[in-house]
C-alpha cells in the first residue's frame, strides 16, 4: 500500500512537471509589446517595464520615451503646431484588467501627456479631460506648466502663415480657406467636399502618433497612445488618439488594437474597437485590422491610416492603407525590438 502511494506521488509529480513544461512556453509566448511606427526605443522601454511586472508602466514608459524623443516631432512637445502656433497634446491609457481608462485631449502647456492620462485613470472617475481644464488638472496633479513650442515648431508655423495657411482644416468658409488664412465666417453648407480635399493634411512628415499594446506573461493587456495630433489643426481639435475604441482598444479576454492616421476620419469608425471585435470573432490580427480599415475606405477612398493588433495567444500583425507603414515589436523570442514593414493592401 505504501509503495503504491509513493508510486502515485511520483506519477503525480511527473504529470505536474510535464503540465508546467507544456504551459510555460505558451505563457511566455504571449508576452509582447507592439507599437505603431519604427520606434524601437519606445518598444524597448515598454518591454523593460513589462519585465518589471507593470502593464501600465509599460505603456507609460514606452509612450514617454516617444514624447521625449526630440526626433519624433509628431509626439510630445515642440511639434505639430495648431493654427495658433501652439502645440496641444492627446493621449490615452487603457487598463485591460479593470477596463479602466484615462485620457487627455488638446492639452496645452504640459509636456507629459501619457502620464497625465494615467492620472485621469487613477485619480478620477472620468475618462477624458480636455483643453485648458486638462492643463489645470495636470497642474493639480503636480505637473509643471511650460511652453510646448520649440524653435522648429515656431518656424514651421511661421512658414505656414507665410504660405497663406495651406493646408488647413477649414471648408465652406469666407474668405476661401484654400487660398487664404482666417479668421473665417461660415458660408451656406455645401456637400461638395470630397475626401480628396483631405489630401496633404496627414502626410509622411507628420504621421508618427505612437499607439502601443503591451501583453504580460499572464495574458493581461494594456494599451495607449500619445500624439500632438494633426499639424495646423483648428484650436480645440481633439483627434482619434485619446478616444477609446478609436485610438486604441483592449478586450482583456481577446486582444487589443491601436491606430495611427487621419484621426478625424478614423474616429468616425472606431477602428480599434472594430479590430478587436474582429479578433473576437476569430480573425487573426492582420486580417482583423484590414477588415476594420476596409470599412473606412468604403466612404473615404483617399484616407491614410494603419492599425496594429495583437491577441492573447501571442499573434500580432498590422494593416495599412494609403501609405507604407512600419511597426516595432518585441517578444521573448527577440533580443531587441524588430521593425516590420507593411505594404498597403489592394482594394
Ligand atoms: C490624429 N491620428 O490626431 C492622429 C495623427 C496620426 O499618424 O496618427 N498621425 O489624427
Amino acid at each position: 500500500m505504501l509503495i503504491d502511494i509513493n508510486r502515485l506521488l511520483k506519477v503525480t509529480s511527473v504529470l505536474v512537471l510535464v503540465t508546467i513544461l507544456m504551459i510555460s512556453p505558451a505563457m511566455s509566448l504571449s508576452q509582447l509589446v507592439i507599437n505603431t511606427w519604427p520606434l524601437p526605443n519606445a518598444t524597448a522601454a515598454a518591454y523593460k517595464a513589462l519585465e518589471r511586472g507593470s502593464l501600465l508602466d509599460a505603456i507609460v514608459d514606452g509612450c514617454t520615451n516617444a514624447e521625449e524623443d526630440r526626433k519624433m516631432t509628431s509626439v510630445g512637445w515642440g511639434g505639430s503646431p495648431a493654427e495658433n502656433g501652439e502645440t496641444a497634446l492627446d493621449a490615452l491609457i487603457i487598463d485591460g484588467v479593470s477596463h479602466n481608462m484615462g485620457a487627455v485631449g488638446s492639452m496645452k502647456r504640459i509636456k507629459n501627456a501619457i502620464r497625465v492620462a494615467r492620472h485621469v485613470l487613477e485619480n478620477t472617475k472620468h475618462t477624458l479631460l480636455v483643453g485648458e481644464d486638462a492643463t489645470k488638472f495636470a497642474v493639480e496633479m503636480g505637473f509643471i506648466e511650460e511652453d510646448l513650442t520649440s524653435q522648429e515648431s515656431k518656424e514651421q508655423w511661421e512658414n505656414w502663415k507665410a504660405g497663406k495657411c495651406q493646408p488647413n482644416f477649414w471648408q465652406n468658409v469666407i474668405p476661401d480657406s484654400t487660398i487664404s488664412c482666417g479668421p473665417y465666417q461660415p458660408k451656406p453648407f455645401q456637400f461638395a467636399t470630397k475626401d480628396t480635399d483631405r489630401e496633404g493634411l496627414i502626410t509622411e512628415d507628420n504621421h508618427d502618433t505612437i499607439g502601443m499594446i503591451a501583453i504580460n506573461s499572464h495574458g493581461d493587456i494594456a494599451a495607449g497612445t500619445s500624439t500632438n495630433g494633426a499639424t495646423f489643426k483648428i484650436t480645440g481639435r481633439v483627434g482619434d488618439s485619446p478616444i477609446p475604441g478609436s485610438g486604441a482598444y483592449v478586450d482583456n479576454e481577446f486582444g487589443a488594437a491601436a491606430a495611427t492616421g487621419d484621426g478625424d476620419v478614423m474616429m468616425r469608425f472606431l477602428p480599434s474597437y472594430q479590430t478587436v471585435e474582429n479578433m473576437r470573432s476569430g480573425m487573426p490580427p492582420s486580417e482583423a485590422a484590414e477588415h476594420a480599415l476596409r470599412r473606412i475606405i468604403k466612404y473615404y477612398p483617399h484616407f491614410e491610416g494603419a492599425l496594429v493588433a495583437a491577441n492573447k495567444t501571442g499573434s500580432f500583425g498590422a494593416a495599412c492603407y494609403g501609405w507604407t507603414f512600419q511597426y516595432s515589436v518585441m517578444t521573448p523570442q527577440m533580443d531587441k525590438p524588430e521593425i516590420v514593414t507593411v505594404k498597403p493592401f489592394e482594394l
